[in-house]
């Protein structure tokens, strides 16, 4: 669809104010939020991680780039959040330690509020025990983790480790996810689940705390 391509040209430009625009005219058209989530937003930030890593881009634009992609999220966060609803339990979420990248965590948060979870968002460059703390004072049933980076993949590992040592592994559920993390991965660190996306993500946490 044209407005597609068009809100991922822009988003690779980093020019914020016309993906917002573009968003809100994608929405008034009734596209289907996700579509433009998955075909606009995502599939623009896709060429921008591609560029960077053949070094045509730099910092500088990536973060114009993501400057961008907030503004259409920001458009698109009340259609996937519905207020109101009863809660199916609290989790907690964060970017690991030493990492910075959070849109993924947070459209994960996003789509997990929808869902009707409530959502303790930790932002990013979290400390192990801070997410285990956190879980178990405020009683939470899952610990969701985001890593970007290969050098801070490893935090997940220490994480769940932890909880072992605290004998909370199999009371607290652990999801993991971001962009060099797969299932093989998830399965090798004892993670309860890998999020491919943010929608496979809820699926999982679904089935997670439905579980006994
Ligand atoms: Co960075 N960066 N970055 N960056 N950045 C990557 C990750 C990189 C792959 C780019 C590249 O080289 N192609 C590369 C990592 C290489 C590696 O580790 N092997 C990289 C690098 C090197 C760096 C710096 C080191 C650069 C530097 O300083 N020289 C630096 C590190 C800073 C730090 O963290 N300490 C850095 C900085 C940045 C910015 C700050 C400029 C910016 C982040 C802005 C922000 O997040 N607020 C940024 C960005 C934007 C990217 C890329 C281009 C895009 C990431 C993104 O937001 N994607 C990225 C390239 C790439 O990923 N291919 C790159 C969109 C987002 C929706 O997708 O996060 O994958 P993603 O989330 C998905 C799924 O993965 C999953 O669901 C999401 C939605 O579908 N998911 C979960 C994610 N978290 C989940 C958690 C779950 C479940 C599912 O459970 C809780």
């Amino acid at each position: 669809m044209e407005i597609l391509n068009e809100i991922s040209k822009q988003l690779q430009l980093g020019d914020d104010e016309k993906v917002l625009a573009l968003t809100k005219q994608a929405i008034e058209q009734k596209i289907d939020p996700k579509t433009i989530l998955d075909e606009g937003l995502i599939s623009g930030m896709n060429v921008i991680g591609e560029q960077f890593r053949n070094h045509e881009i730099f910092l500088p634009e990536v973060l114009l780039a993501a400057k961008a992609m907030y503004a259409g999220m920001d458009q698109l966060k009340p259609l996937f959040v519905k207020e109101g609803i009863p809660t199916r339990g609290k989790v907690v979420i964060g970017t690991v330690k030493g990492d910075l990248h959070d849109l993924g965590k947070n459209l994960v948060g996003i789509l997990l509020k929808g869902a009707g979870f409530e959502v303790i968002d930790l932002g990013k460059d979290v400390p192990p025990e801070a997410f285990i703390d956190t879980a178990v004072r405020e009683d939470a049933k899952l610990i969701g983790m985001s890593a970007l980076l290969t050098t801070t993949m490893p935090m997940m590992k220490t994480v769940i480790d932890l909880l072992r040592e605290r004998n909370l592994n199999g009371k607290i559920k652990t999801i993991i996810g971001g962009a060099p993390i797969t299932e093989a991965y998830a399965q090798e660190i004892g993670a309860d689940a890998y999020g491919f996306d943010a929608a496979k993500s809820v699926e999982c946490v679904n089935n997670l705390l439905a579980a006994p």
